[in-house]
This record gives structure tokens, sequence and C-alpha cells, in this order.
């Protein structure tokens, strides 16, 4: 049975969708080790089931909260067939940075560019398709209150499922870190650490000093890594962190597309003399 996942900011209609696909045949339980909410449930398309898992609501994918790493631990470790990611589209850029590490992650994305009706609301206008051209991953506009928009993103989500090709969308973080996560991952690939998680994805990580991923590595005697990583960190000491340079440049990517693809109206200031 294929499995697609929902992840998206809190409160961006992850569970409105998800109980618009799953009605009745839904089931509450906990991540194992963890306090974490678990829901699950199928949807039955065309005498197809397929497995829905509603994850927890994040800002990031990062290691600060048991609810980012059960959410990028099931992208990353249990690898479902397609991801929706509920894009708040009154919010689109705080949103989006979700997706860009969605993006670094390498799984397949569908957005649900959702609560559509509260940015026609504000007077925001996205011109979808250049959202979609420039993220390069599908986007489908819905109001899951409404029940609008919902079988057209299913409908994509499974036809992504059914494709071979992986999206990927690079995001440059500058000469200097590209050049430290290809020397890292060169690294990495020649050692003995697991390969749950690619490597590529794994020297980002390292880079933004994501204290999970820092104890893995220690866990799996691969601290000459770490060698690699400070000599890294030497080099660039007159620059600033690489962890800052990296959210920068997701910022920096986000602005690009949103600025192409989102029309908002000019905030009026109000000047006095
Ligand atoms: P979650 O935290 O991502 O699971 O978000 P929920 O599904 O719980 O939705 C948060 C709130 O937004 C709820 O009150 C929903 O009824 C509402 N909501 C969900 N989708 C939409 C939408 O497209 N438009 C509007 N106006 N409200 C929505
Ligand atoms: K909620
Ligand atoms: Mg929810």
């Amino acid at each position: 049975m294929s499995t697609i996942a929902l992840v998206g900011n809190p409160n961006s209609g992850k569970t409105t969708i998800f109980n618009a696909l799953t009605g009745a045949n839904q089931h509450v339980g906990n991540w194992p080790g963890v306090t974490v909410e678990k829901k699950e449930g199928t949807l039955k398309i065309n005498d197809k089931r397929y497995k829905i898992i509603d994850l927890p609501g994040t800002y990031s994918l990062g290691a600060y909260s048991e609810d980012e790493v059960v959410a990028r631990d099931f992208i990353m470790k249990d690898n479902p067939d397609v991801v929706i990611n509920v894009v708040d589209a009154t919010n689109i850029e705080r949103n989006l940075y979700l997706t860009t590490q969605l993006l670094e992650m390498g799984t397949k994305v569908v957005i649900a560019l959702n609560m559509m009706d509260e940015a026609k609301g504000k007077n925001i206008i996205v011109d979808i398709e250049k959202l979609s051209k420039e993220l390069g991953i599908p986007v489908i506009a819905t109001v899951a209150s409404k029940n609008n928009g919902i079988d057209k993103l299913i409908e994509k989500a499974i036809q992504i499922i059914n494709l071979d090709k992986k999206t990927e969308t690079p995001i440059s973080y500058g000469k200097n870190i590209d050049e430290q996560i290809d020397k890292l991952k060169e690294v990495i690939e020649s050692s003995s650490i697991n390969n749950e998680y690619p490597s590529k994805w794994l020297a980002l990580k390292l880079l933004e000093g994501d204290s999970y991923i820092h104890e893995m590595i220690k866990e799996n005697n691969s601290s000459h890594i770490f060698d690699i990583l400070n000599d890294n960190t030497d080099d660039a000491h007159d620059s600033i962190e690489p962890e800052l340079v990296i959210v920068d440049k997701r910022y920096e990517f986000i602005g690009h597309i949103v600025s192409r693809s989102v029309k908002k109206p000019e905030v009026e200031v109000t000047t006095r003399s």
C-alpha cells in the first residue's frame, strides 16, 4: 500500500485535509518513544488503498522539538511515496521555509496551497503556475474547510507516486558552503555511517550543527568526520556561522520565488509632517 504523508505548519489545514481524505477510516495513537500524537488513516480510490499519515505540525525540520524529529524521521526512514505539503496561502514566505527543507530531503512533494479563500479576502494574488514552475513541484489551490481542490490534490499526489523521477530543486548556499557540503558528502559516503539518510542531507545537517545528527555520527564511531567539519569551519572562520548562511540562503531562495509569483497589496505607509 502506498503511503501519503501530510506535512505543514501548525494550523495550515493538515487535519482538515486528513479528515477529508480518510473520513471515518482513521486511527489515533502515539509515535513510539514520544508523546507526539500519531494520526493514521486509509483512503480508497478506484479499489486502491493508500495509507495517509497526518504528521505533527512544524515550522522547520531541524532537531529542536520532538515534533520536528518525528516528522523528518518519518520522511527519511519510512519513505512515504509522496508528501503533501500543506501551505497557508496567507503566509506563504514563512510556510515555504518548511518546503525548502522538504526539497533538501529529496522527497516527492506536492503543495496544497490552502486557505485560498482567506488569501483572496486579503487581496493576495498567487500565480499558481509560476509558483509551481519556480519551485519545481506541483501546486494545487485548496480550501480544505470547504472541500475545494481536494480531489485534484489527491489526483496529483497519486500521479506523482507513479512517476519515477524524484523532485529535486537544488538550493545553493553559496560557493563556500556548497563546497563544504560536497567535501563532507564524500567523507560520509566512504564511512560506515548507516545510509538511512542521504549523505548530502547529512552533510547539510552537520554544517547546520544539528544535535541529533551529530550524536548519530558520534555513536557510529565516525568522529573523523568531525575533524573535517572543524577544518572546514576553521577555513571559514572569518565568515559567519554556516547555519546562519544556510537559513539566509533558504529565505533568499523563497524571496526570489515569491517576488515572481505572489502579489500582495501594498502596505499603506502614513507619514506625518
Ligand atoms: P492543522 O493544525 O494543520 O491540522 O490545521 P487544521 O486542519 O486543524 O485547521 C486549522 C483551522 O483552519 C481549522 O479551524 C480549520 O477549520 C480551518 N481551515 C482549514 N482549511 C481552511 C481553509 O482552506 N480556509 C479556511 N478559511 N479555514 C480553513
Ligand atoms: K490545529
Ligand atoms: Mg492538526
